[in-house]
């Protein structure tokens, strides 16, 4: 978190992390376009359309006495490219997590989810997250993947986590996400922040 005295702005850092194909840019753009920036979202993609590096947008709000600048981006999954998460994820504020909810896909969900927990070693229990059990649609009862996932990571050693079912391809449970990240990032704020620019 970076504050900015002279503009009076806070920034803060959120990243969108989990395996390749979980949902993330569509949870970025989705986020985006509830506030009509979705075309300010810059992804860097390959020729195939997954995301090579990141996704990367800004949303400022206008608060009563200072502004809130959040940078946002995604952290590729690929792990051909796992060089470049560090650099992503320093400095990070909050993380929304995104989980394809598909039972099949549980082992993936579990490697990222353990990267990132090499990568920050104990801070990382410090660091407030959402997990988006995204893909919510493609649910079968069969699948029981939501207490899947929940089950097999250490939920209750995190100072403030949450999880929200999301369809990212609909947009709900996206606000909804950040919303709720940005209330343990700033327990005291009052919202009714304004979007600006
Ligand atoms: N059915 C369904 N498909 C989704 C959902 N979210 C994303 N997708 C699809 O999953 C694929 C990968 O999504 P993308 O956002 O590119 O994943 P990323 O690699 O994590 O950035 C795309 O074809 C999306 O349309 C969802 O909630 N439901
Ligand atoms: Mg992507």
């Amino acid at each position: 978190m970076i504050f900015d005295y002279k503009n009076k702005t806070l920034q803060v850092k959120l990243v969108y992390y989990g395996p390749a194909m979980s949902g993330k840019t569509t949870s970025i753009k989705s986020l985006f376009s509830y506030f009509n920036k979705e075309d300010s979202v810059k992804s860097i993609d390959n020729s195939v359309g997954r995301t090579l590096f990141f996704d990367f947008g800004v949303l400022n709000f206008k608060g009563a006495e200072w502004g809130l600048k959040f940078l946002i981006y995604s952290a590729t999954g690929q792990d051909f490219y796992a060089s470049t998460r560090p650099a992503t994820l320093n400095g990070v504020d909050g993380l929304i997590f995104v989980v394809d909810s598909q039972i099949e896909f549980l082992e993936h969900n579990l490697r990222s989810w353990n990267e990132l927990k090499t990568l920050f070693g104990s801070e990382f229990y410090n660091i407030p997250i959402i997990i988006s059990l995204n893909k919510c649609d493609l649910f079968t009862i069969q699948d029981l993947t939501q207490e899947g996932f929940l089950a097999n990571i250490d939920y209750n050693k995190f100072r403030h986590i949450s999880f929200k079912k999301t369809v990212a391809i609909r947009g709900e449970g996206v606000l909804d996400s950040f919303s709720e990240l940005i209330k343990f990032i700033f327990p005291q704020l009052k919202v009714n922040l304004s979007i600006i620019n």
